[in-house]
């Protein structure tokens, strides 16, 4: 029982014969490459593998190769050796129910994890959940083919935002380095993660920039999406991260507020901040939540009136809690 976490996996998974792998409701690209990546390193080893995601896939990772062999909705209830659980903070976040009675193996990279299974191996180190399952192939004696290289180097490149988040250490550069030797080609993967995109979305992402106001001190950006923008591109909901980092990236832009127009009168406003800037205080100044640097609340109001007061206070927040 005292076995390093990833020993005693490589144990339970070498003594298995039929796998399920889940990851988190809302997927992203590291647990979807990442699950793909382990159901194909699995069945290397002659085991019967099953990737179960509770939602659909988000672009561009529903056009990426094999997610055909991703099976959505409630995972069957066969008799599994095991269950893997990449990125679930706790099992209710995977979306799946009744596994009370399965082996679980935890395999997360974030701080926040409930340690619920029988093997729990939390790394926060890890710059991505692929690159804790690179060490586990490696463990395992898994011999990298280009197709495991190229998820789980899309996986690295996605969680790391192409090298530039955070969580971007030497352990993300050595990994991919190992992972480009065994077959992943940067460019193809750039071309699938950020050459992409639809038409609608980059014409809407230049609609949401027209809107950029900056407040008199220059430390919060404000974009808006309005309804019409959306139903003019005939678009329903689009992934906006991008257009987010597009306005965090103004010099000296510490905290980016984008109001997203739900009915009228009525925005979802979403916070992404930097540095000291705290986006949860922000949020749960106006009822919402979140994480530091990501958050969000929900106001109504007529939209003059809130552009111009809101940045006002979120400043005053920020100030007399010392994060400008
Ligand atoms: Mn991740």
């Amino acid at each position: 029982m005292n076995a390093e976490p990833i020993k005693r996996i490589k144990e339970k998974i070498l003594e298995s014969r039929k796998i399920a792998v889940l990851s988190h409701l809302r997927p992203d690209g590291d647990s979807i490459c990442t699950s793909l990546a382990l159901l194909f390193m699995g069945e290397m080893l002659g085991i019967e593998m099953g990737v179960f995601i509770k939602d659909p896939l988000p672009f561009p990772f529903n056009n990426f190769p094999d997610v055909d062999r991703i099976r959505f909705g409630e995972m069957p209830h066969d008799s599994y050796d095991c269950v893997i659980l990449l990125e679930c903070a706790n099992v209710s976040r995977s979306g799946q129910s009744l596994l009370e009675d399965y082996f679980k193996i935890n395999i997360d990279h974030h701080h926040s994890n409930d340690l619920y299974a029988d093997i729990n191996w939390v790394d926060p180190e890890a710059p991505a959940v692929a690159c804790m399952i690179f060490r586990l192939g490696e463990e395992l004696g898994i011999t990298f083919t280009p197709l495991i290289a190229t998820q789980l180097y899309s996986a690295i490149v996605s969680d790391t935002g192409s090298f530039q988040f955070s969580n971007t250490n030497a352990e993300a550069f050595e990994i991919s380095h190992q992972l480009v030797k065994h077959g992943a080609v940067p460019i193809l993967v750039t071309e699938m993660i950020f050459n992409n995109n639809p038409y609608e979305k980059v014409k809407l992402l230049g609609q949401v920039l027209s809107t950029l106001e900056m407040n008199p001190e220059g430390n919060i950006a404000v974009i808006t999406m309005f309804k019409r923008f959306l139903d003019d591109l005939n678009l329903k909901e689009i992934d906006t991260e991008d257009i987010t980092t597009l306005a965090r990236s103004v010099k000296g832009a510490h905290i980016v507020l984008f109001f997203k127009e739900m009915k009228e009168d009525t925005f979802r406003v979403s916070i992404r901040s930097k540095a000291s800037a705290n986006a949860a205080m922000v949020a749960e100044h106006y009822g919402g939540g979140g994480h530091l640097h990501a958050a969000g609340f929900t106001v109504t109001g007529k939209y003059e009136t809130l552009i111009r007061d809101i940045p006002a206070e979120v400043n005053r927040l920020l100030k007399e809690n010392g994060q400008t």
